[in-house]
């Protein structure tokens, strides 16, 4: 088995953040954002944020914000709760959440709750506990979770539980694990993951390992390094990461490096992209491979700017 090829994958993200003009960065133009973060936080977890100009950064992630206090994807484009998250992350990474007009923001953030405690993504009213997660996680950072009704933001989460012990999109929606990575830390961030069946969801979530090592979303689907985040960060907060092997785990997104060129892909011998470059170095991460730092199963950022929000360390 390979090494983990953080100085490639360094290269790559640094490559990838630069360009603007070919094909990759036109079909990911409306979600820059995001990709903004996956980049920067992977950087970050192999200590090497400040090979990017982080004013030149803050500066375009201004740009983004929309009137109504919200960030689009990119200069220009509609403001979605997706991209405020992600701005709100990358501004932490760089310690400058200083830069925001906070309750411009969270006024945002909360207006798009609904009655039922469940939250849209946008003015187009799209429902999903992806959008609860967000808002949990983007309010708790900026400190105004107490602009929202937390106690239905947690029951409309609680009612979206499935009998196998996970969560779907909405009530009734089928159990994947992206969704319960959403619902397990938007439930931690509250202080209510008394709600969830640990050892329940832990068996559904350990059996998400198949035999090369790989974890899948749901049952029968293949394997894909992302789960190596959607699962395992759902594991690390109930408590149950010792329930997979975590060896053969590091071997297979170890066998998803490109190491001629940098970057992650999905399973070996795919292309690579950002969004699994991340992934699979936050996935080391909670494996505690070496030299890489920590990340916070729920925040999604390194523990140390998570120490630095809260307790100004
Ligand atoms: C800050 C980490 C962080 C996240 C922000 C966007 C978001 C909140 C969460 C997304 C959670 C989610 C639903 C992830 C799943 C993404 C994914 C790989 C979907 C593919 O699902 P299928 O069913 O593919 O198309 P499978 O793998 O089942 O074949
Ligand atoms: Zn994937």
């Amino acid at each position: 088995m390979g090494e983990l090829a953080a100085d490639k994958h360094v290269k790559y993200i640094l490559a990838v953040e630069k360009r603007k003009d070919n094909f990759e960065s036109a079909v990911l133009e409306h979600l820059r954002m995001n990709g903004a973060y996956w980049g920067l936080t992977t950087l970050d977890l192999l200590g090497k944020l400040d090979a990017v100009d982080s004013n030149e950064i803050i500066e375009w992630i201004l740009k983004c914000q929309h009137e109504s206090g919200g960030f689009a994807g990119n200069v220009g484009h509609d403001p979605h709760i997706l991209y405020t998250l992600s701005a709100i992350q990358v501004l932490a990474l760089f310690d400058k959440l200083n830069v925001l007009d906070v309750d411009k923001v969270s006024t945002y953030i909360a207006g798009l709750q609904n009655e039922d405690g469940s939250f849209s993504g946008d003015i187009w009213g799209e429902v999903d506990t992806r959008f609860s997660y967000i808002a949990i996680c983007g309010l708790s950072i900026l400190k105004c979770l107490d602009k929202i009704n937390v106690e239905r933001a947690v029951n409309y989460i609680i009612s979206c539980r499935n009998v196998d012990g996970g969560f779907g999109c909405t009530p009734g929606g089928e159990s994947h694990a992206g969704q319960i990575f959403c619902c397990v830390a938007a439930l931690a961030i509250t202080g209510a993951l008394h709600y969830v069946d640990k050892d329940l969801l832990g068996w559904w979530l350990c059996e998400r390992q198949v035999k090369s090592g790989g974890l899948n979303g749901r049952p029968e689907k293949l394997p894909d390094v992302c789960y190596s985040w959607w699962v395992l960060s759902s594991l690390t907060m109930i408590d149950r990461v010792h329930w997979i092997s975590k060896e053969k785990l590091i071997k297979f997104i170890l066998n998803c490096q490109d190491t001629e060129n940098g970057g992650i892909s999905d399973r070996p011998d795919d292309a690579v992209d950002i969004f699994h470059t991340y992934f699979g170095v936050a996935g080391l991460s909670l494996l505690e491979y070496p030299g890489v730092k920590a990340v916070d199963p729920a925040y999604a950022l390194p523990v140390d700017v998570v120490d630095r929000i809260f307790f100004g360390k």
